[in-house]
């Protein structure tokens, strides 16, 4: 794929006020999300749950994309049909997370390092076979004691500009994403810091390593109050500060960027995506949703692993995504939270 085509797919991604997926659980989280519902996190289940998300009937008008995991891209629906050639009779892109997942970084005490590298640019070339059309690499930043370190932050922006590289070398739009955990009792003004540090890092290391801004997404966090703060900023408040934040640190190359939701509820997440697309006018990239838990919380507790709950879960899965694209395109009018 040359970087006309990388622009026209990560375009497609962006367009009519679609999201992505993130349905890229591994095996360990979807575990932690299936324990909640008391089902087993077996390949079947696994499998069943998915295949649910993919076939609820018209999610296309919503959802540009879906980001699996590698268990997902390789599995086949109840009837024998391959999992991704549902989701494109749908119309929705198959992605893929292509990371191995965040390990403890030598040298510090409690950060980590998102892993992958190794053997990439071979399983692009496999993913790419499998009908992959984009990939996702996850970078975790911790605010705490003594965190982030300029170190932690600087090797994830390093390996998250490799991924990225070797992506588009290999034909997948890739979606970079540095994630500053929402975990802790940090203000948004450490938030904001720390989220401007993280992407400006980012972005030095994307250009450095000549990635092409136009062929990819960035998928950040939000700029928000941790989740244990005293006096949470309002969700104008966090619109305002994720979009001053982005305009200082994102290039105006960058087609879309599509927030992570990070622990928020459905509901904030969907606030917050239309406080930001209603209230700043001239934006130079799309701003959109790349949701893994705000959009299938009420999906997973409408299922709770039974087949006659199917089309409830899969009600629940279509509200979420027909807010979320409401939001994108600034319609949004609220909801009970
Ligand atoms: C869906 O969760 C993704 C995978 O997490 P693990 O590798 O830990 O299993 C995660 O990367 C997700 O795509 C993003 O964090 C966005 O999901 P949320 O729930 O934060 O919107």
């Amino acid at each position: 794929m040359n970087l006309d085509q990388l622009a026209s797919v990560a375009q497609a991604i962006v367009a009519d006020n679609k999201g992505l997926l993130a349905a890229d659980e591994s095996t360990g989280t979807i575990t932690k999300r299936f324990d909640t519902i008391n089902v087993e996190s077996t390949e079947d289940n696994r499998r069943d749950y998915r295949e649910l998300l993919f076939r609820a009937e018209g999610i296309g008008k919503f959802i540009s994309g879906a980001i699996l995991y590698d268990e997902t891209i390789r599995q086949s629906a109840a009837d024998g049909s391959r999992l991704v050639d549902v989701m494109e009779s749908q119309g929705v892109i198959p992605g893929i997370k292509v990371d191995a997942g965040a390990k403890p970084l030598a040298g510090s005490d409690g950060e980590t390092i998102t892993e992958g590298l190794d053997g990439l640019a071979g399983r692009v070339e496999e993913y790419v076979k499998l009908g992959a059309m984009f990939a996702k690499w996850r970078a975790v930043i911790n605010i705490g004691d003594n965190m982030p370190s300029g170190y932690a932050i600087h090797v994830n922006a390093h390996a998250l500009a490799r991924y990225a590289k070797i992506c588009q070398e290999g034909g997948l739009v890739p979606i970079v994403e540095p994630e500053v955990l929402m975990d802790g009792d940090h203000d948004i003004d450490t938030c904001q810091q720390v989220t401007e540090e993280t992407l400006n890092s980012v972005f030095g290391e994307l250009y450095a390593q000549e990635v092409a801004l136009e062929g990819m997404i960035l998928k950040p966090n939000m700029v928000i109050s941790g989740t244990d703060a005293s006096g949470r900023a309002d969700i104008d408040e966090v619109a305002g500060r994720t979009v001053a934040t982005m305009l200082r640190c994102v290039p105006a190359a960058v087609p879309g960027i599509m927030f992570l939701s990070g622990g928020q509820t459905e509901v904030e997440a969907t606030a917050h995506l239309q406080a930001m697309n209603a209230d700043y006018d001239n934006l130079p990239w799309t701003l959109s949703y790349s949701y893994g838990r705000a959009l299938q919380a009420s999906a997973l507790q409408a299922w709770v692993g039974k087949s006659e709950n199917v089309s409830a879960a899969q009600q629940a899965l279509l509200t979420r995504a027909n807010l979320n694209s409401a939001a994108c395109a600034s319609t949004y009018t609220g909801e009970a939270a």
